[in-house]
């Protein structure tokens, strides 16, 4: 049983971003740089060789690839996914910066 993780929740946006991943995973890099680059605090979850922290991600994410990222608890999927959503411009308002 995973113990209550307790997230951060951005002071401006008043956006929970969460990002499951492990530190070397170059999508994970990516994610984490684009979030970044958003200026928005996120709360990291490492899953490195944790496999209740993994089954974790898997069963709320419903995929078993890192990085996986949700915004105020609902999934997002992975770098591409939310690296598409930029594309479309979509992703600054699900981070409650639009
Ligand atoms: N399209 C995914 C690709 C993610 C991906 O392939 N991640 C690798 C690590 S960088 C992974 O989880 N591989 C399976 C594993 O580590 O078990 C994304 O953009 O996030």
């Amino acid at each position: 049983m995973v113990d209550e993780i307790n997230t951060t929740v951005d002071i401006n946006t008043h956006t929970n971003v969460v990002l499951y991943g492990t530190r070397f995973c170059p999508f994970c890099m990516l994610a984490r740089k684009l979030l970044k680059s958003k200026k928005v605090d996120f709360t990291e979850i490492s899953v490195s060789g944790d496999r209740e922290l993994w089954d974790e991600m898997e069963r709320k994410s419903g995929r078993n690839t890192v990085p996986q990222i949700f915004i105020n608890d609902e999934p997002f999927g992975g770098y591409d996914d939310i690296a598409a959503l930029d594309s479309k411009g979509e992703l600054d308002q699900k981070l409650g910066l639009a």
